[in-house]
């Protein structure tokens, strides 16, 4: 499993806004820094993905009058899970962990900023149609595995994750270096998802000391 030159790392959404203290705090989000930052040592390659949304956005609870956070609406879309405030785009909740230490991250993808739809997949956003280009980069780059960490594991881990395999990487999702959010059944429903779309969950101890 040792990573070589056509692995790739995405590191989701370390984020204060996920960790500690922030807007959406994952529960125990800071316990997949030391982790992530080990594992990132191992990769050449790593990509980092970074929840981008203005000010209003239609994930928002704030946004739709009378709705609270975690309660669903319907969107153009289809169903959406509503949040707190968060990732809001110049702010500091939005700046990725300075405890991440990755200075040889390649690229940061940002998603999320449209306003009208959300975006838990570095590649597609909620509306399953639009994409970040994170697709077409992976592939000029030639990688052939993706490795998925960080936050939030039934969210947009699982969904960067799910987009991976369905573009045709062979996707890994490493569970000892992702944290839940939880709400409604989310995990558990993730981790069926996530089987079905052929990913594998790994952990990290089976890439650093194979
Ligand atoms: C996320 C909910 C809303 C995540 C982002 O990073 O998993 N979850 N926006
Ligand atoms: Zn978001």
């Amino acid at each position: 499993m040792k990573p070589g030159d056509q692995d790739l790392l995405i590191v989701v959404d370390l984020q204060y806004d996920f960790l500690p203290g922030g807007a959406l705090a994952v529960p125990h989000g800071d316990a997949v820094i030391a982790p992530i930052n080990r594992l990132a040592r191992a990769f050449r390659h790593v990509v980092l993905t970074q929840d981008w949304h203005p000010a209003g956005h239609a994930s928002f609870a704030s946004s739709h009058p009378g709705k609270q956070p975690f309660d669903l609406v319907d969107l153009h879309y289809g169903s959406q899970v509503l949040w707190p405030d968060h990732c809001v785009q110049g702010t500091k909740g939005a700046e990725i962990s300075g405890e991440l230490n990755i200075p040889h991250a390649q690229l940061v993808i940002r998603k999320g900023y449209n306003e009208g739809i959300d975006s838990y997949s570095g590649f597609k956003e909620a509306d399953r149609q639009t994409s970040t280009g994170l697709e077409g980069y992976l592939r000029e780059r030639g990688f052939q595995r993706v490795f998925c960490a960080g936050l939030a594991l039934d969210f947009c881990v699982a969904w960067t994750a799910m987009d991976a395999a369905s573009a045709g990487f062979e996707t890994y999702l490493i569970e000892d270096a992702s944290r839940a959010i939880d709400t409604n059944g989310s995990l558990e429903k993730a981790r069926q998802d996530l089987e079905a779309a052929g990913v594998r969950t790994i952990n990290s101890a089976q890439i650093i000391n194979p």
